[in-house]
């Protein structure tokens, strides 16, 4: 093991490089904050672990900006801390300072071509704040807009490789707040807290701990999962608020979750607050083969969209608790002692598409207040299910069915019936007192 101990620009710029060529084990130990110049890359085949002791590593005023790379990235800053190496990556106690926009990220993974395994990063008591795209982004989708990754095309200088590899994150008691909102410094749209991309074969699999993603200029949290392999986000005692305001055009959500191709969307989300973001709360979207199983217990999405940009944002909405499944596979959901309220579309709305099933709890839910006041639009429901053989779209529209239980919900205050169901059969079980209206458009309704 190799043991670097660092206290200025010099020191940790020869510990990337000695890590880069030797060592199976590399821990680099700050002994105070560090002022860069430049960007530092990591390339080595040994585990890298930074000791922070609760220093800061900072972008400096005149941060290396790309020079002849072109796709609108010259004059823009680096990444503050690039690794090009699959082996695990920790982080400690560290602070990550873009210094207003001066550094593209605090840390990115660009993983090999040739990697293969599960790359492991661990995010603890980090603080990664300012940068001008996302502030940490983990990439392993290939092309320079990646499939349904990132899209300013080739903004970082090498872009992921959909590589054989799955991507397991662990972020424990970190904060990753203010990143993607300076665009005289390079933000544009859909730059995030903390962004996954993982493509090809492989799954990625992140656990979240006491930790807080908060005001960043696109989503909080998004995990774009393509090709083979699952998506898996599991959350605790987190926040996600005040995300997504940057881009007027398409304003961006507090934790967001896409799966494609084959493989499930899993998450679960508990004692965690998803509030006061500009587009959706919680948004999750699985497509291809595979089916949603969510579950959100002690857990509140109140206040989400972007009326509050007050006619600024052009396509007016968002949602408190949105799922959308597309194509073979089903939604299997449980919502526990959790709110949707004050949103400015639906509390919650789950849509099946492509044939299968919804199956639904809800239990000690509120959905209050849910309304989209935009003149013409009519308002919207406190809970809305929709279950359909058909795909998104498509005409004529052929239900499939929804099994829902209710027990102690309230849905009052709505901009439309707190409850709207289309499936055919709609399977209801009610327990407990619920005070909701209800408009049902399936054309069968089992009361069990
Ligand atoms: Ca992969
Ligand atoms: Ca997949
Ligand atoms: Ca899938
Ligand atoms: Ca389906």
């Amino acid at each position: 093991m190799a043991l670097f101990s660092v206290s200025n620009e010099a020191e940790l710029r020869l510990a990337f490089e000695a890590a880069s060529v030797f060592g199976i084990q590399n821990t680099i130990v700050f002994e105070e904050d560090i002022v860069l110049t430049e960007g530092l890359e990591y390339t080595g085949e040994g585990k890298l672990t930074l000791q922070g002791n609760g220093a800061a590593l900072i972008a400096g005023e005149e941060f290396q900006s790309y020079e002849g790379v072109g796709a609108g990235l010259d004059g823009f800053g680096v990444a503050l801390i690039t690794s090009r190496s699959s082996a695990t990556f920790r982080a400690f106690d560290l602070e990550l300072d873009g210094n207003e926009g001066r550094a593209q990220h605090g840390f990115e993974l660009d993983v090999p071509a040739d990697a293969d395994g599960v790359i492991k990063t661990y995010f603890d008591g980090v603080e990664v704040t300012g940068f001008w795209d996302h502030g940490i982004h983990l990439d392993d989708q290939a092309g320079a807009a990646g499939g349904g990754g990132t899209t300013q095309g080739g903004k970082d200088d090498l872009t992921g490789a959909n590589s054989d590899a799955s991507l397991f994150v662990k972020i424990i008691d970190s904060e990753f707040a203010l990143n993607g909102i300076y665009a005289d410094r390079g933000s544009v749209s859909d730059n995030d807290g903390v962004r996954i991309d993982e493509g090809g074969n492989g799954y990625a699999d992140v656990i979240i701990r006491d930790s807080e993603f908060v005001a960043n200029g696109a989503d909080g949290f998004e995990l774009d999962e393509t090709g083979r392999g699952f998506a898996g986000v599991d959350v605790d005692s987190s926040v996600f608020n005040d995300n997504g305001p940057f881009d007027l055009n398409d304003t961006d959500d507090g934790l967001d979750v896409d799966e494609a191709g084959r493989g499930r969307l899993e998450v679960s989300v508990r004692n965690s607050e998803i509030n006061g973001n500009f587009d959706e709360g919680l948004d999750l979207d699985e497509a291809g083969k595979g089916s949603i199983f969510v579950e959100v217990v002690n857990t509140v999405a109140n206040n989400n969209g972007n009326a509050k940009l007050n006619g600024l944002a052009t396509d007016p909405g968002g949602t408190g608790i949105k799922l959308s499944e597309e194509d073979q596979g089903d939604i299997f959901a449980e919502f526990i002692n959790s709110q949707a309220n004050g949103n400015d579309d639906y509390g919650f709305r789950l849509e099946q598409f492509g044939g299968g099933e919804i199956d639904a709890l809800f239990e000690s839910v509120w959905a209050l207040d849910n309304r989209n006041d935009v003149p013409g639009e009519g308002g919207r429901n406190g809970i809305r299910l929709e279950s359909f053989a058909t795909g998104d779209g498509e005409e004529p529209e052929v239900l499939n069915p929804v099994f829902a239980e209710f027990n102690t919900v309230v849905a009052t205050g709505n901009g439309r019936e707190g409850l709207r169901v289309d499936a055919e059969p709609f399977t209801a079980m009610f327990r407990g007192e619920n005070i909701f209206d209800f408009v049902d458009f399936s054309s069968t309704t089992i009361l069990v």
